[in-house]
């Protein structure tokens, strides 16, 4: 019985000397075997109890003795096996093999848009302002002259914080104009571009989040010939050198004259086609010059300083530009929609 046992020893220590593990699979199922929480050894060390006394000594420095050479084993062949894995990576290699393509990404075409829109401004001294998206009631609605019973602050119409009282979305970029007029001075250029969010139901021609870019010029003097000149030009460099624009009266809360600025249709020189309805004539923008009202509201003297203000869907003019005719597609994210504008800029 118990030569049985030594002899088991010495054949599990035979077994471990011409063990070759090569591969690092092959050295973690020697690892396991030998030096694993369930090693093979364990078993053979509580056999000892079958052990006469004046051999117990001896069978136990037998076992440890396949420890350690276990150990040692495992230890050198770690480098090895980790450096030959290493080098095997190399050497399948197919060198004529033709190349993986790379993936090309594409630029989002309302940045494509925007990024345009705000170099044109840029060109003639405008900046870039942003602020938060999520508003107060005061810098939304109130500076802007939107009365309390106004329907555009109705809870169908804007999305209010659940759990803030006066706090919302903005529905505008206005917010960021209100911002700015109330800690500096004119002269006041700025651009505000942003994303901004209105209670809709989801169509092809509307949805509850889209982007603008609105526009404000404050200082001594600012007429409405300037917002016609500076939007003629606007127009000439987005859709090009050869439309006109016209203004029709409209209205705004903020703004007094307000109109509605179209550009002859780019698409059919205004010929007619169904992008201008066979008018020959596409809305673009609202504009108008700021009211007294709301420049006092942000503590501008409007008895020294008048100023124009406009503003634009950027959706709206990437769907022209692009001829996309659902809104939706701008937040889906489907790549056979965003791979199109791969060679666009
Ligand atoms: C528009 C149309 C007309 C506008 C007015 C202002 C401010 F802050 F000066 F009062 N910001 N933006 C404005 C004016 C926006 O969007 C269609």
């Amino acid at each position: 019985m118990s030569k049985e046992l030594f002899d088991n020893v010495r054949a599990l220590i035979e077994e471990i000397e011409r063990a070759q593990p090569t591969t690092p699979e092959e050295l973690e199922q020697f690892r396991i075997r030998y030096l694993g929480s369930k090693n093979v050894l364990k078993p053979l060390m509580g056999q000892i109890r079958h052990i006469p006394n004046e051999q117990k000594r001896e069978y136990g420095r037998l076992v440890n003795q396949a420890k350690q050479l276990a150990e040692r084993k495992y230890q050198e062949l770690k480098e090895v096996v980790a450096r030959a894995a290493e080098a095997a990576e190399g050497q399948d290699l197919d060198l004529t093999a033709p190349g993986e393509p790379l993936e090309q990404g594409a630029i989002h075409p309302l940045s494509t848009t925007l990024n345009r829109i705000v170099r044109i401004f840029e060109r003639i001294g405008f900046t870039v302002a942003e602020e938060r998206e999520i508003e107060d009631d005061w810098h939304n609605f109130t500076a802007m002259n939107t009365p309390e019973d106004h329907p555009a602050r109705d809870m169908q119409d804007t999305y209010y914080l659940r759990d803030v009282p006066g706090m919302l979305l903005r529905t505008h970029t206005s917010s960021v104009q209100a911002r700015v007029m109330t800690r500096q001075q004119p002269p006041i250029r700025i651009i505000a571009p942003g994303r901004v969010y209105r209670n809709e139901t989801i169509s092809a021609r509307a949805h509850c989040q889209f982007h603008q870019v609105e526009g404000l010029y404050v200082d001594e003097g600012v007429s409405f010939a300037d917002l016609k000149q500076t939007l003629l030009y606007f127009a000439r460099q987005m859709f090009g050198p050869r439309v006109r624009i016209r203004m029709r009266p409209s209205y705004f809360p903020f703004t007094e004259p307000s109109a509605e600025m179209d550009v002859s249709c780019f698409i059919c020189d205004a010929k007619g086609c169904n992008i201008c309805k066979y008018t020959g004539w596409v809305e673009i923008l609202g504009c108008g010059m700021v009211d007294p009202q709301v420049l006092e509201n942000c503590g501008i003297d409007p008895t020294r300083y008048t100023g124009y203000a406009f503003g634009m869907g950027i959706e709206r003019q990437a769907m022209l530009l692009y001829g996309i005719n659902d809104i939706r597609l701008f937040f889906e994210n489907d790549v056979r929609f965003l791979r199109q504008f791969r060679a666009a800029f």
